[in-house]
């Protein structure tokens, strides 16, 4: 093993630079996708980019990709993730992928190292999903997954389309979508559970993502007075919306197997404390790593929204957000993950992936992978979200291993 190393206080600074982009009072970050911050955050990159001589392209849904030449021709290793975060984030999630990417570059500046191959490291428009659903899309587009003009016309939570916010903040560019080719991909992400810190483990080596689902129900009924509407008169889209949300969980439990249930959002309209509401919006986001057990799980639910709504006399209707199918990663590169991993004396398990990640938009077009280094109580998506510098180091170094591992 080489005696190659990243410089982690310079990784540090740049994570605690960008972290400032959409700080959140009391700690956390909110960068959500194409907003003015994400603006911030997109410009500060680029000119680190730039001060690592990559060749910057910007593509028609912004995704951002800064090419560091090889000594030959050819499609690049490629790293990177996502710097948009959710409103309550964290300083890690996405942001450490694409900073490690640059670390890696700058470490092979600093000492005059060139690869056979290209290596391209980027960021990706709107990962999250928070904002506009789905998520991972820019790197679906990217990699020819999701349609452009679909991608651009989503309307998303605050009714604005991802088509005008994209001009909004300068970042609609002209490079074409769907057709980039990595050589390979490897992307370093904290967990964001608590497998690996649970087990003391220092190093996830991700074997595939679990298939993501999001539909979002609009339940209409009969807005009335909340004291002379007798209860057997109610057409209620609250006390549905409260009954998805119960048998969610209940469907989740019943299912087993890893198999995950979240409400995100319920919105009821008017949401007054004397109105027995007109309309309730409520987002079911399902998981599980069996495609068969996850569509069990979908059935089930819709099976039981629609028994309720004619028991309760609302109208229910559903709308996909995202649909994604479990991916699995290439044995190739989980292999060369965990060996690399040994070989820098990093203990180390491979695991899937419980969130989506831009990797697997990677993972039918190139051999791919993930590196997971741990989150401190298993916490992300919110603003307590921490992982040690020492951890960061580790998955940074290597992450340069396995990038040159592949491009050399
Ligand atoms: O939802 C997810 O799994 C990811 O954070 N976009
Ligand atoms: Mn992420
Ligand atoms: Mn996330």
């Amino acid at each position: 093993m080489n005696t190659l190393r990243i410089d982690s206080d310079r990784l540090g600074a740049r994570i605690g630079e960008l972290a400032q982009i959409g700080a959140l009072e009391g700690g956390g970050v909110c960068r959500l996708a194409l907003t003015e911050d994400d603006r911030k955050g997109r410009d500060l990159v680029c000119r680190w980019m730039q001060e690592l001589g990559l060749e910057i392209s910007v593509d028609r849904i912004g995704n951002v990709v800064g090419i560091r030449k090889g000594d030959e021709q050819g499609d690049p290793v490629m790293t990177g993730s996502h710097i948009d975060t959710v409103a309550t984030g964290g300083a890690y999630d996405g942001n450490l992928g694409v900073l490690a990417g640059l670390e890696v570059v700058q470490t092979l500046n600093d000492t005059g190292i060139s690869t056979k191959r290209p290596i391209a490291v980027a960021f990706f428009t709107n990962e999250e999903g928070a904002r506009f659903a789905p998520d991972m899309m820019g790197s679906g587009v990217h990699q020819g997954a999701l349609d452009l003009d679909e991608m651009l016309a989503v309307e998303g939570i605050d009714g604005k389309t991802v088509n005008d916010q994209l001009s909004a903040i300068g970042y609609a560019g002209d490079a074409a979508v769907g057709g980039f080719r990595a050589h390979s991909y490897v992307e370093l992400h904290i967990e964001q559970g608590p497998v690996l810190e649970q087990e003391d483990l220092l190093i996830g080596a991700v074997t595939g993502v679990q298939g993501i689902s999001w539909t979002e129900y609009t339940i209409s009924g009969t807005s009335n007075h909340a004291g002379t509407t007798p209860m057997q008169f109610r057409h209620d889209p609250g006390y549905v919306a409260a009954q998805i949300s119960v048998e969610a969980r209940r469907l989740a439990a019943e299912i087993g197997k890893g198999q995950v249930a979240t409400i995100g959002q319920i919105n009821l309209n008017p949401n007054l404390i004397n109105v027995i509401p007109r309309q309730a919006v409520i987002t079911v986001d399902l998981r599980n790593i069996d495609e068969a057990l996850l569509q069990q799980a979908e059935q089930k639910l819709q099976s039981y929204i629609d028994e309720i709504a004619t028991a309760e006399g609302v109208q229910v209707e559903s709308r996909t957000l995202a649909r994604f199918e479990p991916v699995a990663f290439d044995p190739e590169m989980i292999e060369l993950v965990e060996q690399t991993a040994q070989a820098l004396g990093f203990s180390c398990r491979q695991m899937p992936s419980g969130a989506g990640h831009d990797a697997q938009m990677f993972a039918p077009n190139c051999p791919t992978s993930m590196i997971f280094i741990p989150s401190r109580g298993g916490i992300s998506h919110n603003i307590r979200e921490y992982t040690e510098p020492e951890q960061l180091a580790a998955g940074a170094n290597l992450l340069l291993q396995v990038m040159l591992h592949r491009s050399t």
